[in-house]
């Protein structure tokens, strides 16, 4: 028998397995789920549903569901040893909130292998829709919880990050108001982590402190539901929401549901999910001061691992608590590879094309600035989304490709500030971050180096890291984070890409600028033409 452990993650665009091996260090499995190509009677459009105005966007938990049933029903026709797996975990996208009735756990309890897991569960849903991170519809809410907990400064200080849009607690506070009979029905909330782990636990799963971190509910430091925060987001909260638990903690045994269904072996562990922010720390390696990872994908992140708490008090950056039981800093862009992409389809070029115009412009971009709205954006927050250009127009193809690139790194620049650790290198991970030419105005304007990683699903490869962690330790064979990393990612064989020193001084100047430049946009500051001028007469 094999010491196998499965890894999953329930993303906002699919459902992913990845099967490793302990023993040889490899991967030796991985299918995914596409929500829209694998699912298509839920119509979704990139795994969600958008409503009304555009800042309601949802998803179908009875899809995710299906997901899972349907991706073990794959694992078993492509033969796959299902009963060598020794622990599973998982990895939800965050914030998202899943709302029960009392008859959940029961028909969880009461599992018929003859039937399908959404019929039985179909009728279990007092809300039909969960809503996701990419929901930006509740400023109000925001603003009422904010003011209750005592302003802005007070809100982080007890949770981690301001009271944010995309967070639990704002959202369960909007359907308590708009909803208050469905609300009323509704006996547990979960988080995707935590939802999913429930369905493969047979009963109701803890949320873990990572994901919990995520809500505007949890207390950073006490890592315990926070009463005033529940008591300003929603009436009789506490007793919907499921207890937390360490981020290694074994929560019991695979429902023999699964067990008899699709032959996962009895004593299988689970161990409680997470949030894929918290499993790709873990998954790109990340357990050490002086290192973060920028993850180039449909949100951009920058995310790092923190032996301190250390807090942003304008409010932007957020901090949620690490699988090591650490913390960590997080900040999230909505304006990725979606935005690049605008860029590319704008002028009809291939990521060939796109990584060459990119070389042959000038560092700088001749003094031409972008701030890159295509969408709502969150760091800074910018609800109504508008493409802001100065010293260039949109035909100007140069401008416009360099442009997107320097806005984006500009931006994790300047608001990573606050974050007390300075990186000395970045992992890089997520689609774009294979295109060197990118990189290297990553590398530059950090002037760090960065390295490019093959792994892509770190969020997946997290979670099974942790499975593998919690396992061997319950079985006192502990093993060290270190020791797990590096049996199976080799850092040897990933390229490193290094910062030109030339530009160290151009790309100061231009943090500044463009540090003006949001400030003039968005809190009605001065404007930075003459300054822009001076910029270009220096280097231009
Ligand atoms: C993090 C965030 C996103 C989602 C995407 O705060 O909102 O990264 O977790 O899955």
């Amino acid at each position: 028998m094999r010491d196998l452990f499965l890894g999953l993650d329930c993303s906002t665009q699919s459902l992913t397995a990845l099967l490793t091996d302990y023993n040889s260090g490899k991967i030796i499995y991985r299918h995914s789920i596409s929500f829209d190509k694998d699912l298509p009677h839920y119509k979704t459009q990139n795994g969600v549903i958008i409503l009304g105005d555009g800042q309601v966007i949802h998803s179908y938990p009875l899809m995710w569901v299906e997901s899972l049933e349907l991706l073990f029903e794959i694992m078993n026709a492509d033969d796959i040893p299902i009963n060598e797996i020794k622990a599973i975990s998982g990895s939800g996208q965050q914030h998202g909130t899943v709302y029960l009735n009392s008859k959940f756990e029961r028909t969880l309890k009461e599992l018929d292998l003859k039937q399908s897991l959404v019929t039985q569960l179909e009728s279990t849903f007092p809300r039909q829709t969960s809503p996701i991170w990419m929901d930006s519809s509740t400023t109000k809410q925001c603003e009422e919880i904010r003011k209750n907990l005592g302003g802005l400064k007070a809100a982080i200080e007890l949770l981690g990050s301001n009271i944010i849009e995309r967070f639990s607690g704002p959202q369960i506070r909007k359907f308590f108001q708009e909803k208050i009979n469905d609300y009323n029905n509704t006996s547990i909330i979960h988080l995707v982590s935590s939802f999913m782990a429930s369905i493969l636990l047979g009963k109701n799963a803890p949320i873990d402190h990572g994901d919990g971190a995520g809500m505007n509910l949890m207390n950073i430091r006490t890592k315990l539901w926070d009463d005033r925060a529940l008591e300003a987001t929603a009436p009789n909260l506490k007793e919907k929401l499921p207890s937390l638990a360490h981020p290694f903690t074994i929560i019991g045994k695979l429902s023999p549901f699964f067990v008899d269904k699709f032959g996962f072996n009895p004593d299988t562990n689970l161990i409680v999910w997470s949030g894929d922010n918290p499993n790709s720390l873990i998954g790109v390696g990340l357990i050490e001061r002086g290192k973060v990872a920028v993850s180039l994908g449909t949100s951009d992140t920058y995310f790092g691992y923190l032996q301190e708490l250390f807090l942003d008090f304008n409010g932007e950056g957020h901090v949620f608590v690490a699988p090591t039981g650490d913390y960590m800093s997080l900040i999230c862009y909505k304006n990725g590879s979606l935005a690049r992409e605008r860029i590319k389809e704008r002028f009809n070029i291939n990521w060939e094309q796109f990584s060459e115009i990119l070389n042959k412009s000038p560092p700088g971009n001749n003094g031409k600035i972008m701030l890159p709205y295509f969408f709502p954006e969150i760091v800074p927050q910018v609800l109504k989304p508008r493409v802001y250009r100065f010293g260039f127009d949109e035909n100007d193809i140069e401008g416009n490709v360099r442009g997107i690139i320097e806005a984006q790194f500009l931006s994790m620049k300047l608001h990573s500030e606050w974050i007390g650790e300075k990186p000395k290198e970045i992992y890089a991970t997520g689609g774009a971050s294979a295109n060197k030419d990118i990189l290297q105005v990553l590398a530059n304007i950090f002037n760090i180096k960065v390295r490019m990683f093959k792994i892509t699903d770190t969020a997946a490869l997290g979670a099974a890291f942790r499975a593998i962690k919690s396992f061997f330790d319950s079985e006192n064979k502990i093993k060290s984070w270190y020791e797990i990393i590096n049996n199976f990612i080799d850092f040897e064989k990933s390229i490193v890409v290094k910062p030109n020193k030339k530009y160290i001084e151009l790309y100061r100047d231009m943090v500044d600028l463009y540090k003006k430049y949001e400030e003039y946009i968005l809190k009605s500051g001065e404007n930075p033409e003459m300054t822009r001028l001076g910029f270009i007469k220096k280097y231009f």
